[in-house]
């Protein structure tokens, strides 16, 4: 069983590109399993990092017939695909559970295909840190593409963006009441706009209203420098008859382009890292406390009796410095 594998062994299977040390290491990573940091020091070599898209928009407007499409228009491009789909309401993880949010039977069988959702809630920080760790596995692993499926509500669509190099918005023509349905901060993340189930009545409107609010949209965050600033293109799609798709992967490419040039690309990695690290200082630092407060009786005895979170804190930050110093000599 490659449940019960050795971390050295799994790292093997992991780099002779066996799927299940991949499944398995995705699983340690959503567990914050610490065993899979060697993994990631060591990754496989051939993997650059993949290029990942991130699709987010409301429940039910298509966005998984969507991601089922454009995998099999990048299968025949020759490219490999791993698409990770999250739900933020869920804190259940692996196949089943999401399977009716996730329309991609046909591609179970293709080992250039690699499906996977992930529950988010209880991670700290959403599904980000995990989410990052996973795609610089599907890196690591060789998988040249990684696209991200989350149901925007809440926090979901700041989070997806915050991960993908390329984020797309879908909306529908059903949604609601015009430019409301449109939730605020939608326009400054979305890279691209959706609009699928052009087949429906409406979807006019919701494209001229769209053009419209980012005609408004004074794009200055967006792309500062000399370059022209990106200007998010909005793709009328029919996911269920796969119209539209070809024109979507023109969109990302053109958008990956920029990236590149403008130097958007090297930006995006660096503020990545740099929050990725932080997410992990907090976690790191979290669970220091929770054995801190767990171990230490005259700890919690003045946190109680003084009523002082703040002050208990840095005393354990404090701690935690002074145990890295000794570790190191200093
Ligand atoms: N008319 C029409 N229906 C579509 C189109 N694309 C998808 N649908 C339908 O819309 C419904 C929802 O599709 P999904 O792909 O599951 O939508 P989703 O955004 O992934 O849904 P959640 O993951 O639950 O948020 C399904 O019944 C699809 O068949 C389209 O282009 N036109
Ligand atoms: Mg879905």
């Amino acid at each position: 069983m490659v449940d019960e594998l050795s971390d050295t062994e799994l790292a093997r299977r992991f780099r002779a590109g066996d799927i299940r040390a991949l499944a398995r290491a995705i699983s340690l990573v959503e567990r914050r399993d610490p065993s899979v940091r060697a993994l990631e020091e060591a990754p496989q070599g051939k993997g650059r990092g993949a290029q990942v898209v991130g699709f987010t928009g409301a429940p039910g407007t298509g966005k998984s017939t969507l991601v089922d499409a454009l995998v099999a228009l990048l299968r025949k491009k020759g490219r490999s695909v791993a698409v990770i789909a999250t739900d933020p309401n869920s804190p259940f993880t692996g196949g089943a559970i999401l399977g009716d949010r996730i329309r991609m039977q046909r591609h179970a069988l293709d080992p250039k295909v690699f499906i996977r959702s992930m529950g988010a809630r209880g991670h700290l920080g959403g599904l980000s840190l995990a989410a990052r760790e996973a795609i610089r596995l599907l890196g690591a692993f060789g998988f040249d593409e990684v696209i991200l499926e989350t149901v925007g509500v809440g926090q979901s669509e700041l989070e997806v963006a915050a991960v993908a190099d390329t984020t797309v918005v879908v909306l529908t023509p059903n949604l609601g009441d015009g430019v409301q349905m449109i939730k605020a901060g939608i326009l400054e993340i979305a890279d691209i706009f959706v609009v699928n189930k052009a087949d429906l009545e409406g979807h006019q409107r919701v494209v001229m209203e769209l053009r419209g609010m980012l005609s408004l949209n004074t794009p200055s965050a967006r792309g500062a420098g000399a370059q022209k600033p990106w200007k998010p293109p909005i793709i009328p799609t029919v996911a269920a008859r796969q119209d539209g798709i070809e024109e979507l992967w023109v969109a990302v490419e053109a958008h990956r382009k920029y990236l590149e040039s403008s130097g958007r690309a090297r930006e995006l990695a660096e503020s990545g890292l740099k929050d990725e690290t932080a997410e992990v200082v907090a976690e790191l630092a979290r669970q220091q406390a929770r054995l801190a407060l767990g171990e230490d009786a005259s700890l919690t005895r003045d946190l109680v009796k003084d009523g002082t979170p703040y002050r208990t804190a840095e005393q354990i930050l404090s701690r935690i410095g002074s145990a890295g110093r000794k570790r190191r000599g200093s």
